[in-house]
């Protein structure tokens, strides 16, 4: 298969952005359907209205460059720019996620209607990877709650189990002979950490619909746990009575648990959580920062668990 990467496509061929963008929206006005067969199949870039939120940091975002170029999805790869270079591949519209298990009301829901129907935010939060680096990221989203109150889960309902598309047509990193992740990518959540009001679904980032490579056109976001339960590109959210699968727990457990709460008193077994690189602040004499208990987030979410051993339940 022919993947180009940016190192083969010459400067010349790269469109700035604003000259991009206006095409993009004349081809969609102008052209209109005739022409929607030879477009991508994406969200457009749209712009996003959303409502400034209190649980925001005031610390200075990561540059957009940043957050939309160095990123994990290992569908499209296990290197840090193989997503932006490859995710272009994924066809997030049509999109629909389905939402189903122990619930009175049971959905499928069209993306665009699901963002058209929600009270959206940006939330700019701290973001942290458990490999030892964070960003500062503007999402836009709204609460997983909403999400949750509108199917109406059951009493017996206990956790949550999301899922990533499965799309091996569209996601070079899946065709390995050699994988590195069971596919699909699934994570899960404790109902409470579900609905804590710090847990959105985001749509996009710096005011615009998510670009591919964030996980289009929805994903996860839980600020106080590592990056990896930020579940990209959802298809599936399933209400169920038992603590679900996660696909870092099934590929190396003694590394990855399911609460994945950032901790620093608790290394990983190959290296330590104690601090972290914030990524954009350059030079090679910069300091790593120290890594907070729950992300900095204790305050708003430590109460989930209390009187847990958070060295057992890592
Ligand atoms: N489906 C899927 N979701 C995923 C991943 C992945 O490989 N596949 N990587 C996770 C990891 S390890 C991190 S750190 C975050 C990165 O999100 P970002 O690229 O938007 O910063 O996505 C998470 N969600
Ligand atoms: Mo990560």
């Amino acid at each position: 298969m022919l993947i180009r990467r940016p190192s083969d496509i010459a400067p010349s061929e790269i469109t700035p952005r604003e000259v991009y963008l206006n095409r993009r929206q004349w081809m969609a006005g102008a052209a209109g359907l005739a022409l929607a067969g030879a477009l991508p199949f994406r969200l457009e870039a749209a712009p996003l209205t959303a409502a400034k939120s209190a649980f925001s940091t005031d610390e200075k975002p990561t540059s957009r460059e940043d957050v939309t170029s160095y990123n994990n999805f290992y569908e499209f790869g296990t290197g840090k720019d193989d997503p932006a270079a490859r995710a272009k591949s994924l066809k997030t519209s049509p999109w629909t996620v389905k939402v189903d298990g122990l619930v009175g009301k049971p959905a499928e829901f069209g993306i665009e209607d699901l963002i058209k129907s929600s009270a959206l935010e940006e939330r700019i939060y701290r973001m942290r990877c458990v490999e030892g680096w964070s960003m500062v990221i503007p999402w836009v989203g709204f609460p997983m709650a909403d999400l949750v109150k509108r199917v109406e889960p059951l009493g017996s309902a206990k956790y949550v189990a999301f899922e990533t598309a499965y799309r091996p047509e569209e996601m070079p990193g899946v065709q390995s002979v050699f994988p590195v992740l069971d596919w699909p990518y699934v994570e899960g959540l404790r109902l409470d950490e579900a609905m804590h009001p710090l847990t959105i679904l985001a749509v996009g980032l710096y005011g615009e619909t998510l670009p591919n490579q964030n996980g289009a056109p929805i994903r996860l976001v839980v600020p106080w746990k590592y990056g990896f339960k930020g579940i990209k590109s959802i298809t599936r959210i399933s209400f169920v009575e038992k603590q679900p699968e996660t696909s870092w727990n099934k590929q190396a457990p003694d590394e990855y648990g399911f609460y994945a709460n950032v901790n620093p008193n608790v290394d990983h077994p190959r290296w330590s959580q104690a601090t972290e690189r914030r990524i954009g602040e350059g030079g090679l004499f910069v300091k790593r920062r120290p890594t907070l208990p729950f992300n900095g987030y204790a305050d708003q979410v430590a109460s989930l668990y209390a009187g847990m051993d958070l060295r057992k339940f890592y």
